[in-house]
């Protein structure tokens, strides 16, 4: 647990800001604003499907400082590529005029001036302590900061509620990659001490106590450092064959499966791909349902069971595990963790772990060792409290 490049979750994020912004543009910035990174607890791939998730936001976030300008026009400096880009109102115009990781920032300008927001003109500096890469929603975190930040210095009447919505547009219009509501819902509606219960249909939340702290649990956050390959083509293409599923079966989306039906419905489907697809998300629906139950009914350690068949689900049926989740899973289970998961789009990412908080360590080090044998490169592993939504910092 002592690798030096863990994330910090500390509170230099916001002083990194500062100091970027005062060393950028010679002034103090008019106000930060913080968005964090997440973990989803359980309901993976469900939310395009109509479904159910639990994520939490994470200590990691990202901060933005910024100053309005009063004319049109941006300029963001991001401490992680040490660039400065501008951008104006032409290259908000249309999507995907703004490359690399401007791309989330003029995206976010993008879908509120589309949506009928005065965008307000604006200098900004940007820090992270999510890390990039890592399935832990950093551009999530980017476009919920930006926005959030946005929103304030404009006044815009922009309701919380629907600011997930214009920050996954501008991921799925301008960015162009095909994700869910799930990761700006957490980055935006997240309470600290909390896991969000999402209905992405509805797009009711439900704030569900998560108290591990008196529970004497942990959820400890193991990045598998394992290579993202292909994860983009990957992520279609899961979306495509449960959109087939749900045609084939003629439901509006897949969350139309109720799981007492879910026998008969495999049964009218021909391909065992689409079956095993259908599958996870039919159970996977059903695991976020029974999750909350025990949640409410304040009995968190029984959750690792369902933790875990979440992993196998993903592994066997939604297959998008890799050998380094798997073996960071099982090392984790065998070391006594209760329950332990892929968390994210899979195909590489971070698994959290249930466990007792006196064997962190233990845990830690058995994934550490497990993936030594393997000659994996080495995971980081750091604990995780639930942490509040985004906000303006003092
Ligand atoms: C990624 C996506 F961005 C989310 O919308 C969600 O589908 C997740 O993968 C899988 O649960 O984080």
């Amino acid at each position: 647990m002592s690798q030096p490049d863990q994330p910090s979750g500390t509170a230099d994020i916001p002083a990194r800001a500062t100091a970027g912004y005062i060393s950028e543009y010679g002034e103090p910035p008019a106000g930060r604003w913080a968005a964090p990174g997440r973990v989803n607890l359980i309901g993976e791939h469900t939310d395009y499907n109509d479904g159910f998730v639990l994520p939490f936001a994470l200590p990691q976030q990202t901060v933005v400082a910024a100053t309005g300008t009063g004319e049109p026009g941006w300029t963001v400096w991001s401490e992680q590529s040490g660039e400065r880009i501008e951008f104006d109102l032409d290259d908000v115009s249309e999507p995907g005029r703004v490359k690399g990781w401007g791309a989330y920032v003029a995206g976010t300008v993008w879908a509120l001036r589309d949506a009928g927001f005065d965008v307000p003109g604006a200098r900004m500096a940007i820090a992270s302590d999510v890390p990039l890469g890592a399935g832990l929603s950093s551009s999530a975190a980017l476009e919920s900061a930006v926005l959030t930040a946005l929103a304030d210095l404009g006044g815009l009447d922009l309701p919380v509620d629907d600011r997930p919505g214009l920050a996954q547009r501008a991921e799925n219009r301008y960015v162009g990659i095909p994700s869910g509501i799930m990761d700006q819902s957490a980055s935006i509606r997240c309470q600290g001490g909390h896991a969000l219960f999402l209905d992405c249909r509805t797009l009711a939340v439900e704030q569900i106590p998560f108290d591990l702290d008196s529970a004497g649990l942990t959820i400890l956050v193991v990045d598998s450092r394992a290579p993202h390959q292909h994860v983009t083509g990957e992520y279609r293409a899961r979306r495509a064959a449960c959109e087939e599923g749900a045609r084939s079966l003629g439901v509006p989306a897949l969350r139309d499966v109720p799981i007492d039906e879910l026998d008969a419905a495999l049964a009218r489907l021909d391909d065992p791909m689409i079956q095993r697809r259908v599958r996870h998300i039919v159970t996977e629906n059903q695991r976020v349902l029974d999750t909350v139950e025990l949640l409410r009914a304040g009995r968190v350690r029984e959750i690792g069971p369902l933790l875990t068949a979440s992993h196998v689900s993903m592994r066997d049926d939604f297959e998008i595990t890799v050998a380094e989740v798997d073996v960071a899973v099982e090392a984790a289970l065998a070391a006594g963790a209760y329950g332990a998961r892929m968390t994210g789009g899979g195909f590489g990412g971070c698994v959290l772990a249930l466990v007792d908080t006196e064997r962190v360590e233990a845990v830690a080090t058995a994934v550490a060792d497990a993936y030594a044998e393997r000659g994996f490169t080495a995971p980081h592993s750091w604990p995780v409290l639930p942490t509040p939504g985004a906000h303006r910092l003092p």
